[in-house]
């Protein structure tokens, strides 16, 4: 077997690395980093490093699939009647109920070619302007942020920034999870030169805060306060550049009047941290000749999003930090191509190569370059009011690629509503069973990584060709393909005999289009095509005509893309969050994102090694919280928030504060019963960036004693058991489902009922486990309702079934991992005796280092031992390939290292 090697990028985070894809020609080998691009130079994280691994082809959207009415079944149908369908429904949709009737949901996760496609779809020919992308979630606070400071949407700064800076801020990001391959390059960076100096703002500790000189755990909302305040030290202690200010600002004289009310004590107090910490913050950031910032979605996803953005690139601007290397206000980017959709102008707002739909000519000159007459003036619906349009029937066709809002959105009963009362939705999907696919009248199968061509664009304006290595599986085929030929059917119904505008046969040909509209502009790319992407590899904008290569950092004339050429000053007092804590509601909720998953889980939630960090979906209190509560550990809770309710268990975090919660973002409803942890968040949006709420949430807790429980492990072929067996959950209190284990994985359900299910769903249980013949031991108490099944295969237990009570669990699970299935076991299983002779707690304690499977319980015992780092690495393997769990290997051995109190 010959094999070949395809370079091309990961599809996960918006660092944008470079990998080295190993294939055949129909399987993919390894996947290794690319030394060569200069994003990763080499180096790749958890998720990046098991890319062929996860995505189980099992679990992937094969065919279209149509539905003709909402009670039925979809069935398999060819390409050509359901493309047919699409085209006809959104054109009887357009003449029936006007172009703003329907509506596209689109991605940062789509290649550029794909945004574009669609983007012209919608507003050219269609002519709506409701095209908004996942990015409302996630980007559209940076976006506004830098057009209100900057004057256009231009990240200036670039990864050796970061390296080269003397002070860095990282605010509202837990880069150590979400960037990790950056977060490596600065650890680095930090172990050359230790005299570098690192802020976290985060209200919680991180793996990110703990390489931080100086961590200040605001409280949530509070960092408006927080910037104003170290502006207003700033100033007192005459640490502003005021030429700088005087040569290329505007709007410091107001601004100076506003901070003058955030003293330090004023300030301290509104961020509940100390005046010690807030001064010493200001002090490294005026002592820093160099001074550069990163921030993520504890800025921008907020209701004070771009308040947050702009008060921290006032910073820049009064220290005259930006511009040059080692400085500026540097937003890091989520998905691998949320810039690519900014580019293409793929949010409501906007339109292709950085213009506005608000502004006439910008409209004009993209409707001359696509030869239309004109382009919608209406504005679009933006994610949160899109989906309540739907809500509402005023969208009446629905059309949503590479996005499962049925489990990302905020208030997702109102979304799941939506969607369910929504005449025609189209779900363009490459996974088959997310929870936005249960309501498609129509499933599109899309190529997905490694199958597929385009660009992406990276948080350092850095544009990479990513290239395809194997077929798609099944009929699944790129998202722009599927988008022109629908879009050439919808011609010939809305325009017919006039030229088609979706003429496209190759990516190439929409990437050079779309770079027409860039031409003088400041993303102009007009000198860059995919033969120099393939010749002188990645690069960033603008590559003008005549430029040999990218440009590495913008703004170093300090002319800006304002009209007076001058950076501004925005002036905006604090706000306090719109949801407050109060006696019902006394928590605040925060939520976001675990090392080793990637958002709903469609492809990380296949591969079992990416449970192994963090199993189950917990909610994350400080101890004192719990102690308060008389909650232990593994405690169910009912979580209210003010719009619905959630059941799961409760865990101890002393990284928390008192009076704070923390959920992980990617259980949806098809893993936690309940519609997932957005049931609980709120809509409420910023005013300008439209960006929804996602950070905080008054809530409140209860304990939950569920009296039936049930622990179901099950080996084999975990999709089709998830698949058969999910469905019987719907109506309990509380299921949890994950994966675990390495080489054998298995699938594990925790679920619990207030009463025992009748007899019949049990039998029904035990037929899709094939627990009812065969090699299984079982014992029944009918009386206490209780039963256990293990089936044991070639000396292996392969199923576990307990119901009634499930105290067992971990022992069974124990032995189950060990391969053991000795006469103790027989002995347990075969009496009436429900506590297992074995060891009752969590042995199988969390996978530290996913790479090599190194388990905190060996890591914690290698210290024990007197391991430092190195011999740990050397000794163990933990930590020794992608890094990733260095930080917490890390913050280990700090710990164990803390003097023993009497
Ligand atoms: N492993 C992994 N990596 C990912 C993703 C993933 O799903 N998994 N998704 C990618 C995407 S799309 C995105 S957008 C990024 C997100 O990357 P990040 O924004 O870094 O990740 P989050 O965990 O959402 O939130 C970051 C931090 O914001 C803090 N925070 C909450 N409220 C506040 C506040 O009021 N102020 C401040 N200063 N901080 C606050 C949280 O405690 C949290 O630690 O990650 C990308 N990378
Ligand atoms: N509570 C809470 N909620 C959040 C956040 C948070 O921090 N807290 N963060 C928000 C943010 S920043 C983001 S970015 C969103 C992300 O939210 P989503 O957009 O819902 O995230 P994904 O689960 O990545 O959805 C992408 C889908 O595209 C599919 N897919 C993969 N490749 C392809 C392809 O090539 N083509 C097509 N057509 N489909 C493909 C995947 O299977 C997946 O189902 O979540 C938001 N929601
Ligand atoms: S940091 Fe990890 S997830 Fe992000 S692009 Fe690189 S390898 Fe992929
Ligand atoms: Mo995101």
């Amino acid at each position: 077997m010959t094999l070949h090697t395809t370079a091309s990028t990961c599809c996960y985070c918006g660092v944008g690395c470079g990998v080295l894809i190993e294939h055949d020609g129909q399987r993919i080998h390894n996947v290794q980093g690319d030394p060569q691009h200069p994003a990763n130079l080499g180096r790749l994280c958890s998720k990046g490093a098991n890319l062929h691994r996860s995505g189980d082809p099992a679990a992937r959207a094969l065919y279209p699939e149509l539905r003709l009415g909402k009670s039925l079944p979809r069935s398999r149908c060819d390409w050509d009647s359901a493309l047919q369908h699409a085209a006809q429904r959104f054109a009887d949709t357009v003449r029936e109920h006007g172009p703003d009737s329907v509506a596209f949901y689109v991605s940062g996760q789509l290649l550029s070619e794909d945004y574009y496609a669609f983007n012209k779809l919608a507003r050219a020919l269609i002519g709506t302007n409701n095209i908004d992308s996942n990015s409302r979630l996630c980007m559209s606070s940076a976006v506004v942020g830098y057009q209100r400071s900057l004057g256009s949407d231009t990240p200036p700064c670039n990864y050796e920034d970061i390296e080269l800076t003397d002070c860095l801020l990282i605010a509202g990001s837990n880069m150590a999870h979400a960037h990790p391959v950056l977060f490596r390059r600065l650890e680095a960076a930090k172990a050359r030169r230790p005299e570098m100096r690192i802020i976290v703002i985060d209200p919680r500790r991180t793996d990110t805060s703990s390489l931080a000189d100086l961590h200040l755990a605001i409280l949530p909302g509070t960092d408006v306060a927080l910037f104003h305040g170290i502006l207003h030290l700033l100033f007192w202690e005459d640490a502003l550049d005021q030429a700088f200010i005087a040569a290329h600002t505007e709007g410091f004289a107001e601004l100076k009047q506003l901070v003058r009310d955030y003293t330090p004590a004023a300030v301290a107090d509104i961020c509940g941290i100390s005046l010690d910490d807030l001064q010493h913050c200001a002090q490294l950031i005026a002592q820093a000749p160099r001074f550069l910032s990163l921030w993520c979605m504890g800025l921008n996803q907020s209701t004070a999003g771009t308040a947050k953005n702009n008060a921290l690139i006032n910073l820049h601007l009064a220290t005259g930090t930006l511009g040059r290397p080692g400085c500026g206000p540097f937003s890091l980017t989520g998905q691998p191509n949320a810039m690519g959709g900014r580019e293409t102008g793929s949010l409501a707002n906007l339109l292709p190569g950085h213009r506005q739909v608000a502004n006439p000519q910008d409209r004009a000159e993209v409707a001359d370059y696509w030869q239309v007459a004109q382009l919608p003036e209406q504005p679009g619906l933006t994610a949160i009011e899109l989906f309540e349009a739907v809500r509402q029937q005023r969208i009446k066709a629905l059309w949503i690629v590479c996005s499962n809002p049925a489990q990302s959105l905020p208030d997702q009963q109102k979304v799941h509503q939506a969607l369910a009362e929504c005449p025609f939705v189209i779900v363009q999907e490459a996974f088959a069973h997310t929870e936005t696919c249960a309501y498609a009248d129509l499933l599109l199968p899309a190529a997905s990584w490694a199958e597929k061509e385009g660009t992406v664009t990276n948080s350092e304006r850095r544009i990479s060709h990513v290239r395809a290595a194997i077929p798609a599986p099944g009929e699944a085929r790129a998202d722009w393909a599927i988008a022109c030929d629908v879009a050439r059917r919808l011609e010939n119904l809305l325009r017919p005999g006039q030229p088609s505008l979706f003429a496209f046969q190759q990516p190439e040909e929409l990437f050079n289009e779309y770079r027409g509209l860039t031409l003088g502009r400041d993303l102009d790319i007009g000198g860059l095509s995919y033969a120099l992407l393939d010749s002188q590899g990645p690069q960033q904008w603008p590559l003008p005509v005549g430029a040999r290569q990218g440009t590495p950092r913008l703004y170093e004339d300090l002319r800006f893309a304002t009209a007076s050429g001058r950076a501004r000053f925005i002036s905006e007092a604090y706000r306090a969050p719109c949801e407050q804590r109060d006696a019902r509601f006394p928590l605040l909720l925060n939520t976001g994102r675990l090392r080793d998953h990637w958002h709903g889980m469609s492809r990380t939630g296949t591969l079992a090694s990416a449970f192994g960090h963090v199993e189950q979906a917990c909610l994350s209190l400080h101890p004192d919280e719990l102690r308060r509560r008389q909650l232990k550990d593994g405690d169910l809770v009912k979580v209210r928030s003010r719009r619905a309710s959630l059941v799961l268990p409760v865990l101890g975090d002393t990284n928390l504060r008192p009076g704070q919660a923390w959920l992980p973002m990617h259980w949806g409803d098809r893993f936690l019963n309940g519609l997932g942890c957005n049931v609980l968040t709120q809509p409420a949006y910023d005013p300008l960036s439209k960006q929804p709420e996602l950070k905080l949430s008054a809530i409140q807790i209860s304990k939950l004693v569920l009296p039936w429980e049930l622990y179901v492990l099950v080996e084999g072929d975990i999709q089709a058991h998830f698949n058969a067996l999910r469905p019987l959950f719907d109506g309990f209190t509380y299921a949890s489902f994950n994966l675990t284990g390495h080489e054998r994985p298995a699938l594990q359900i925790n679920a619990g009922s207030l009463v025992a299910p009748q007899s019949e769903w049990l039998e029904q249980l035990d037929q899709r486990l094939q627990l009812q013949q065969g090699p299984v031991l079982a014992y029944d108490d009918p009386r206490r309702r209780v039963g256990k099944r293990v089936r044991i295969e070639q000396g292996r237990i392969h199923t576990i079934r307990l119901a009634g009570e499930t105290a067992a669990r971990h022992w069974l699970k124990g032995l189950w991992h060990s391969g053991e299935a000795d006469a103790q076991l027989r002995r347990w299983l075969l009496a009436p005796l429900s506590t297992p002779p074995g060891n009752t707690a969590c042995t199988l304690g969390k996978t530290l280092c996913s790479c090599r499977n190194v388990s905190e319980a060996a890591v914690i015992q290698g210290i024990a031992d007197g391991l430092k780092l190195p011999e740990l690495q050397e000794q163990l393997g933990c930590g020794s390939q992608c890094g990733s769990c260095v930080p917490e290997i890390k913050r280990l051995l700090a710990s164990q290292a803390l003097p023993v109190s009497a």
